[in-house]
This record gives C-alpha cells, sequence and structure tokens, in this order.
C-alpha cells in the first residue's frame, strides 16, 4: 500500500516537476548535446530555501556566477524546509532528464543523491557540505569545521572572560546531526578549552533552521544561565538570537556568526564571524565541471589553508566591536592555523 501510493505521488509529480523546471527558452542538454558542443545544464537544488540560509544563498550564488560565465543553462530550485520531500523533489529533477549536473550541498545529499542514482543511473550531483568517496557520479566537498569552530569557541571564551564570566559560553543549532555533534560542537568546546580549561559550554537545539521565535526563547534561557557568549548555526532562526543578545538587560551578551560575516547584521552584538566560503566553492568547482575536469567519485576537504574556511578579523565592525587585546589573542591562534603551526585534522 505504501509503495503503491509513492509510486502514485511519483507518476503525477514528475511530469509537473520537469514542466516547472526545465530550462526556460532552451531544449534540455543530454549529453549528447553536450558532445555536440552545447554547455550542459545546471540544477542547483537549495535544501531549504535561499534567503535566511546563506550557506544556501552562497550555493546559489556561486554556482550561477560559473554557469552564467559559461552559458551554460542553470535552474535553481527550492527544496523547502520539509526534508521529507527532498529525495521526491530531486527524483523528479533526476527524472525530467533536463540536466545534466544537480548541485546542492549539506552532509544529508550524499545519501539521498544515491537514492535517486539508483532510479537514474546517469544523474551526476556535485555536492558541497557533504562527503562521499567511491561513487563515480557524485563528487563532494566538505570543510575543515573543526578549524571553523575551534576559532569560534577560542573568541567565544576570550569574550566571556573579558564580560565577566568566563565559565560559560553557549551554541544553539538548527538540528542535532553527526557533523554538529562529532564536529562542530566539539572544535567549539576545544577552541574554547585552549582558553579556559574549565569553561562550560551549554548547547540547545531549536529542532529546524527557521523558527526564530525558538531561537529567541532558547537564547534567552542560555542568557539567564549565566551564558555571555553565544554561537549560533541555526540559519534562519539566528535572528532570535541576535535579538535577545541585544535585550540582555547587561548589555554584555555577544554572538559569534558562522558561515558568513554577521558584524553588520547588528554592531555591536556579532562579536565574531567564523566563516566558509562556499560560493567560491560552488563557483571552482561547477567550473571544473564545464571544463570536464571535475573528479567526480573523490571526496574533498577544504580548511584554512586551503582558502575555504576563514575567521574575518579586517572588518571595521569587528574591529570596533572586540577589544584590541582580545583581537591580538585571536590573530594569534589565525596566524599558528593559516601558517600550519597548529594543525587540527577533521
Ligand atoms: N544550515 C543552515 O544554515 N540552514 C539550513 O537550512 C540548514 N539545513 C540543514 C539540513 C540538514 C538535514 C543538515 C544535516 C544540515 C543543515 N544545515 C543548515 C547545516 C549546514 O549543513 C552546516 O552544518 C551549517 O551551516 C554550519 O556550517
Amino acid at each position: 500500500m505504501r509503495i503503491y501510493s509513492k509510486v502514485a505521488i511519483l507518476l503525477i509529480a514528475i511530469p509537473l516537476f520537469a514542466v516547472s523546471c526545465a530550462p526556460k527558452g532552451r531544449s534540455p542538454v543530454s549529453k549528447e548535446a553536450a558532445q555536440t558542443g552545447n554547455p550542459p545544464s545546471i540544477a542547483v537544488f537549495i535544501p531549504g530555501t535561499a534567503s535566511g540560509s546563506p550557506i544556501c544563498e552562497m550555493l546559489a550564488s556561486g554556482a550561477k556566477r560559473a554557469a552564467e560565465e559559461y552559458g551554460a543553462p542553470v535552474q535553481v530550485i527550492e527544496g523547502g524546509y520539509n526534508q521529507a520531500e527532498w529525495e521526491s523533489k530531486l527524483t523528479s529533477i533526476a527524472a525530467s532528464g533536463s540536466y545534466d549536473l544537480i548541485v546542492s550541498s549539506n552532509p544529508s545529499l550524499p545519501a539521498l543523491a544515491q537514492a535517486v542514482k539508483a532510479k537514474f543511473p546517469s544523474q551526476r550531483f556535485l555536492l558541497l557540505d557533504g562527503e562521499l568517496a567511491g561513487d563515480l557520479s557524485i563528487y563532494t566537498l566538505r570543510y575543515n569545521q573543526r578549524e571553523q569552530a575551534y576559532m569560534a569557541g577560542h573568541i567565544a571564551a576570550l569574550l566571556a572572560a573579558e564580560a565577566g564570566n568566563g565559565a560559560r559560553i553557549g551554541l544553539i543549532a538548527g538540528q542535532e546531526y553527526p557533523v554538529m555533534l562529532q564536529t562542530i560542537l566539539p572544535g567549539y568546546r576545544e577552541g574554547a578549552e585552549a582558553v579556559n580549561p574549565l569553561i562550560e559550554v551549554d548547547f540547545r537545539v531549536v529542532g529546524n533552521w527557521y523558527d526564530a521565535a525558538k531561537c529567541a526563547e532558547l537564547a534567552a534561557g542560555m542568557i539567564k544561565a549565566g551564558a555571555r557568549v553565544l554561537l549560533c548555526v541555526s540559519g534562519g532562526a539566528n535572528e532570535g538570537a541576535v535579538q535577545a543578545a541585544a535585550e540582555a538587560p547587561s548589555g554584555d551578551v555577544r554572538i559569534i556568526w558562522f558561515d558568513t560575516n554577521g558584524y553588520a547584521i547588528r554592531p555591536p552584538y556579532i562579536a565574531g564571524s567564523s566563516v566558509l566560503y562556499q560560493d567560491k566553492a560552488a563557483y571552482n568547482k561547477v567550473k571544473l565541471f564545464l571544463e570536464g575536469k571535475l573528479p567526480f567519485g573523490t571526496a574533498e576537504l577544504a580548511g584554512v589553508r586551503d582558502g575555504y574556511v576563514d575567521f574575518i578579523e579586517d572588518d571595521p565592525l569587528y574591529i570596533a566591536a572586540v577589544s584590541e587585546n582580545i583581537r591580538k589573542k585571536q590573530h594569534d591562534l589565525l596566524l599558528r592555523l593559516r601558517s600550519g603551526s597548529l594543525i587540527l585534522e577533521n
């Protein structure tokens, strides 16, 4: 019964989706067409919505820039926040036969791509922020998020000590997922412990990537429990934590931003930005694909020394928001990571 209804849904969904997603004004580009000189066609599948999740915005902008440079048709398709629908949406995209490559990102995508590939074996995927080696139609690149989180934890502990409560910092995540529990949370803790070995990390989870009210509630609770610095990794929900920090009566609560430069969001409350350059990764890797050089089957890892992970320390808003003493200590850490004298394997 279950299988039956799934098949029925798919049969209805495929033609609808294929029509709405086919690159307008061009006929679908098949492999044969590519061999005749037409550029391949690309679908960017956003796992969520582009606006509100910088990591998704970066995926779309980088992929589009490369495709446009090469005159390749590109279509951005939003998957929405209901993760249960992603596999059927991806299946419809593959079933349309319109796209030589599906570009997407997040750690859940490799498994979904494999499920889609079982039905449409010729579909190829370029997946960022995920990991899978050995499948010849899937390429993945993930970031060294131990480094990214370590830099965030390091400045969080410095700021907390300066605010007079160095004993406790926080991390708010959108969801619990393996990379969060095995890499980001431990990396954050490790960076903080390098400053204060006894520091406690208050870890709380929103449950999705958009509920700012829930995030504000969690942040207020953490502030009440003594945290003076919060790292936000909850996508569009992050704005709730920023609001809670700005409303804290003590005035000394600060937020650390993750993935993009967040200083301008609400000065001076954002006091650190531990970033990854997903736009650059999407651009470079889509370009490689269009040049026929993307190494399908491999899983790459990119970190600080590769230029894909960094901490923004030259923004005037950071310089205005953070004391010289802390900036100097953070700078020393960054030099060690950039030079390779501190190696954090991931
Ligand atoms: N991060 C976001 O910023 N926005 C999202 O909508 C989002 N959705 C995710 C969905 C799943 C299933 C998983 C596993 C992770 C998601 N992330 C999201 C986290 C993202 O992959 C990454 O770990 C963080 O952005 C930190 O770099």
